[in-house]
């Protein structure tokens, strides 16, 4: 079947091409003719991906999926969690998101943390969500040059090395978009329609 993947983020539209089993064929938002910033204006990262599921859903008449993801961090009380996106600020990229993380960090010993995604997906007006949580650690400095966003401060437990200094098969396999993508997947499957 096709989906649409109702997301502006081209590395995260990679990721779940490669996630996404045979069956399943991914359409982007550029395929769609959407090339705008989707508009993210809730305060929890359920909100925010219903948000975006129930807008291009309803602006083009599809079935759809969307995805919010934040960094959740022990420390910093969760922090930047729903705001992982925009942390530095508004217009500020990765480098600033992760900087930021980087300093607020300095000293502290509890360096806990977890990626949460969770999936909305939206057809004629009803909806379901899908989370998947990869725990782990925040490190002292950036490791690896892959991945995107803040992959190279995260470290999933027992793997020794960051998300940024794994192949994206590595990622693929253990992150939190792998897990609520196949949750999603699982549910698809069970109501008979791959
Ligand atoms: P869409 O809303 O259009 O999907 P976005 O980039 O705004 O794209 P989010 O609000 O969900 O998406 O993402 C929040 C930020 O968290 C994102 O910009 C990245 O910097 C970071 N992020 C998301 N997934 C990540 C991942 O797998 N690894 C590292 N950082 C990630």
């Amino acid at each position: 079947m096709k989906l649409v993947f109702a997301s502006s983020n081209p590395n995260k539209l990679k990721e779940i091409i490669a996630i996404a089993p045979p069956n399943i064929q991914i359409v982007g938002l550029k395929e769609l003719g959407f090339e705008g910033e989707l508009e993210e204006t809730q305060t929890t990262i359920e909100g925010n991906s219903l948000q975006k599921a129930e807008f291009i859903s309803s602006k083009f008449n599809v079935p759809c999926f969307a995805e919010d993801t934040g960094l959740e961090i022990e420390a910093l009380n969760n922090e930047p969690g729903v705001y992982s996106a925009r942390y530095a600020g508004k217009k500020e990229g990765f480098i600033d998101n992760v900087a930021k993380v980087l300093t607020k960090m300095e000293g502290i010993k509890n360096r806990k943390a977890q990626f949460k995604t969770v999936i909305t997906y939206y057809n004629q007006g009803k909806y379901v969500q899908f989370e998947g949580i990869t725990e782990g650690e925040i490190t002292l400095e950036r490791h690896g040059e892959g991945g995107f966003g803040y992959d190279c401060i995260f470290i999933p437990l027992n793997s020794g090395k960051t998300y940024a200094e794994m192949t994206q098969n590595e990622k693929n396999r253990l992150s939190h978009r792998k897990k609520s993508f196949e949750k999603f997947a699982n549910h698809l499957a069970a109501l008979s329609v791959l």
